[in-house]
Parts: structure tokens; C-alpha cells; sequence
């Protein structure tokens, strides 16, 4: 149920008030119900990462930066989820870096297309791809309905950065020979793997650093992006996440303390 107010001092406050705008959009018909259990997994594992942006993941956004800046055609591919939680800097972005903005759902239908296309105008975006009859064209080797893409953008795209995404069509993407830059709280998905520039955080808080980081970039030049490009490793940058997993567990085990202080406070 949504509505329902959530205690200032709650230790979990942050992270409740994020369920509480799925669970919205969800009931206005942007989230799919299959939407809100895929952030539950995304939880699971932000708690366990500490629910903050760390350094594999901040080095993933400067990269995704600096191939956003240098992309001749980028595009940013928004599902129910990603409208949901990050609509206003979704645009920002777009902005930033002059990239166009398409629909792209795995659970289509042309009432979620045209309500997330009414969420991202209200956030201030002049042109949205890939609704109805738009998203004309089809992405060989994929059977899902992600498959549909508008000719205007991820078909003639360089670089697409998915947030929340699922690994068919990242592979797909990157054997069209797409730069593809998830955003996706588990290293191990597929998505994370396939992906040409993983970042490991979540998106409500990878989107706004992205802005932040593309927007200075954006004054250091494109030779400073394609330096940053060059010396990037993805499998090496997944790696760091997968330790951090690690090390956090094994902190945990040996001092058998709760992962998050706040949480000894107030159990849910
Ligand atoms: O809106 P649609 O129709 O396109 O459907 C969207 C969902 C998310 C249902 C669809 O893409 C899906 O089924 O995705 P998956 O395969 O469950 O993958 C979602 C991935 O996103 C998982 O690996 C989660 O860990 C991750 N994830 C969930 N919430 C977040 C997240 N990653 C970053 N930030 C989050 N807030």
C-alpha cells in the first residue's frame, strides 16, 4: 500500500521512500508488478554493497561520462523502473551530453509506453523515441519485445546506456557493435557481464553522478574522455565489486555485526 507515511527518523527512511515511488508508479501503471520484484533483488544486493556509490562503481561513471561525451549518437534506454525512480535526471543527462531518449520496455504495452513518455515530457524532455508504431524496426537474434526499436535511436545508436536492464539484449546490442553501459546492482547478472561498461551502483543514486561527472568532463575535452576510455578494464572494474561483496560478508562474519549500524537500531 502506498500512502502511507514514513517516520522522519526511520533508520530505513531512504530506502522505504524509494519502494513507496515504485509501488506509485507501479499503481499508475509505469512499474510492471514483475518491476517491483526486480528491485527487491537490486536491494539485496545494494545492502550488501552499502548502499553508496564505491570506487569500481565510481569509476564506471567516469568512463560511462567520457564514452557518453564522445559517442556520435548515444541514446538512453528507459523501462517502467528506470521512469519510476530517475525521470528528472534522465533528462538531465540527455541533455548533458545531447543523447536522445527511448522507451524500451521488456513487459511493452502502449499504455506503459505513453505513460512513461507523459513521466519524461513532465521531467522536461522534448522528444521521446520508441513509442508505438515509432519503434518500427527489430534487433536480430531477439525474441522478447525488446527486440522493437525506433529507427531514429538505439538502431542507429553508438553508445546505450541501460539502466536496469536484461542481458538478451545487452549481448544483442554489443554483437551490433554498440557500446552498451548498464547500470545493475548485481555483478554477476548477465547484463553486468555482457555489458562494454558495467556500473555497479544503483540507479537512483548513478544517474545524478553521472550528470555531476559528464558535466565536468565536458570541460576537460574529448582527448581527456578517450585517455579515460583507453585505460578502462570492465571484467577488471567487476571484479572490485565482487571482492567488495566479499570483504563485506567476511567483515561481517568474523565481527557477526549487522551490515547496516542503523539497522541494529530499528529492525523492520
Ligand atoms: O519496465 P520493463 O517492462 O522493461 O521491465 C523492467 C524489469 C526490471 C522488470 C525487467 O527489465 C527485468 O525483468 O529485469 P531483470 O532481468 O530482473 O533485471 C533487473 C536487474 O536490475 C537486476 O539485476 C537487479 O539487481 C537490478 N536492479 C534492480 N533495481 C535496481 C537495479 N540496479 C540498479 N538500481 C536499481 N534501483
Amino acid at each position: 500500500m502506498t500512502g502511507t507515511k514514513i517516520p522522519h527518523g526511520h533508520p530505513r527512511a531512504k530506502s522505504l521512500r524509494i519502494r513507496e515511488e515504485l509501488i506509485e508508479h507501479y499503481n499508475n501503471g509505469i512499474v510492471t508488478d514483475a518491476g517491483l520484484i526486480a528491485h527487491g533483488r537490486g536491494e539485496a544486493f545494494d545492502y550488501i554493497l552499502g548502499e553508496n556509490t564505491n570506487k569500481p562503481a565510481l569509476n564506471a561513471i567516469k568512463v560511462a561520462a567520457a564514452a557518453l561525451l564522445t559517442a556520435k549518437k548515444p541514446v538512453i534506454s528507459v523501462n517502467g523502473n528506470t521512469a519510476a525512480l530517475v525521470a528528472r535526471e534522465t533528462v538531465q543527462l540527455a541533455h548533458a551530453i545531447k543523447a536522445k531518449i527511448e522507451v524500451n520496455l521488456f513487459y511493452r504495452s502502449l499504455e506503459r509506453e505513453l505513460a512513461i513518455k507523459k513521466l519524461l515530457e513532465g521531467s522536461g524532455a522534448s522528444e521521446v523515441l520508441g513509442v508505438g508504431k515509432e519503434a518500427s524496426e527489430r534487433i536480430p537474434e531477439l525474441s522478447s519485445e525488446r527486440r522493437r526499436v525506433d529507427p531514429q535511436g538505439i538502431l542507429i545508436a553508438d553508445v546505450v546506456l541501460v539502466p536496469l536492464e536484461d542481458g538478451d539484449r545487452t549481448e544483442a546490442l554489443v554483437k551490433m557493435g554498440k557500446k552498451v553501459i548498464a547500470i545493475d546492482l548485481n555483478p554477476l547478472s548477465r547484463t553486468a557481464q555482457k555489458a562494454t561498461i558495467t556500473i555497479v551502483d544503483n540507479v537512483v543514486r548513478a544517474m545524478p553522478k553521472l550528470v555531476e561527472i559528464a558535466a565536468k568532463l565536458k570541460n576537460q575535452g574529448m582527448m581527456k574522455c578517450n585517455e579515460i576510455l583507453l585505460n578502462f578494464d570492465n571484467q577488471k572494474n567487476l571484479a572490485e565489486s565482487k571482492t567488495l561483496i566479499k570483504e563485506r560478508l567476511s567483515e561481517i562474519a568474523k565481527t557477526s555485526k549487522h551490515l547496516n549500524i542503523e539497522d541494529e537500531k530499528h529492525e523492520l
